[in-house]
């Protein structure tokens, strides 16, 4: 499946795939078989997930991220292209892995790793809205059209680490659109930074 955004391929993969696709799944297959438990070669997020987010789109111009619940009601939801991570400042460019630049609503899911204990924060900076749920529930949303901009700080309460399910739905409803998800780790100062692929399977 075609991956935009950053990528954590093992070297050893990324040659063989210029040489041979067939040949680059049968390595990684044996780096899955052959690494041993806590010294995986494989993607971050294991043998039973594949890097990066799902997504799907569907098309319509939209003033708000509830208007995406409902139109999913109705409208089938196009399965794209995968996402490594969610940092993308797109200008006027197609949205995402969509076949339209304007007037598109995604729904991205997967998983996100939280392998510390403790209180993550997140935010968006969007254009137009998102909104961000882990484990079913809501931590932070910028849920309506607006130019880019960050979003208010979300929190999250990590008792137990792990893989948790993450969703986020955006829209870009005209002009240029931007998608960036951020956090900050428990314990951590300073700045956001953009949650990295490697935390990141679907
Ligand atoms: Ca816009």
């Amino acid at each position: 499946m075609l991956t935009i955004g950053a990528t954590n391929l093992p070297e050893e993969i990324m040659k063989n795939v210029n040489v041979s696709r067939v040949h680059a799944l049968v390595v990684a297959a044996g780096l899955l078989a052959w690494a041993p438990a806590g010294q995986a070669q494989a993607p971050a997020a294991g043998p039973d997930k594949k890097p990066g987010l799902e997504v799907c789109y569907m098309y319509k111009f939209i003033r708000h991220v509830d208007e995406i619940t409902e139109w999913a009601k109705t409208l089938q939801c196009e399965p794209g292209g995968s996402l490594a991570n969610l940092d993308f400042y797109g200008g006027v460019s197609k949205v995402l892995t969509s076949k339209e630049e304007d007037g598109v609503m995604a729904r991205i899911t997967g998983f996100i790793q939280l392998e510390k204990a403790g209180a993550y924060k997140f935010a968006f900076e969007s254009n137009d809205g998102a909104r961000l749920k882990i484990d079913g529930k809501q931590i932070v949303e910028d849920p309506d059209v607006h130019d880019d901009r960050f979003s208010e700080l979300g929190t999250m309460e990590v008792a137990k680490p792990g893989w948790y399910p993450i969703s986020v739905d955006f829209f870009e409803r005209k002009s240029t659109w931007t998608l960036r998800l951020l956090w900050r780790l428990p314990g951590a100062e300073g700045d956001l930074v953009p949650v990295p692929a490697m935390a990141l399977a679907h």
